[in-house]
């Protein structure tokens, strides 16, 4: 736990969010501010910075997490596909200094990704 980490502060209880999924390792929160609808983020509960730091076990939990959670959640909203994507440091719009995987929804005709953002 880091005291000054938004996200620990949420696995710890000490500020709320909209849950989806939790386990021994791994959490599942709605994001808010939203992408779109059912946007998610998926983080080992452990405060590690970057995929770099992650211990190869947290990764896994994580992924796996990942791997279950997008078919759902693109089947609650009702999505045509989804884009799942870290970023993963400051320079590449890291804004929380603790790993997180975005599950965001996407619908046909809605628009680029924001991995083709990154390669326009
Ligand atoms: O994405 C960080 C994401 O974290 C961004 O989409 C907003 C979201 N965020 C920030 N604070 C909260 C809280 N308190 N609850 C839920 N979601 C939150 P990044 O990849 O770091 O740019």
């Amino acid at each position: 736990m880091a005291d000054d980490c938004i996200f620990c502060q949420i696995v710890d209880g000490e500020i709320p969010a909209r849950v989806v999924y939790e386990d021994a390792d791994v959490l599942a929160f709605l994001d808010a501010n939203p992408l779109a609808p059912g946007h998610t983020l998926v983080i080992p509960k452990a405060h590690h910075e970057t995929l770099g730091d992650l211990p190869p076990e947290s990764g896994e939990m994580t992924f796996a997490a990942l791997h279950y959670l997008t078919p759902i959640v693109e089947d609650v909203v009702d999505a045509d596909a989804s884009t799942v994507a870290f970023n993963n440091g400051e320079a590449a719009g890291q804004e929380v200094p603790h790993v997180h995987g975005h599950i965001i929804p996407r619908f046909e005709g809605d628009g680029g990704t924001p991995i083709h953002a990154v390669a326009g």
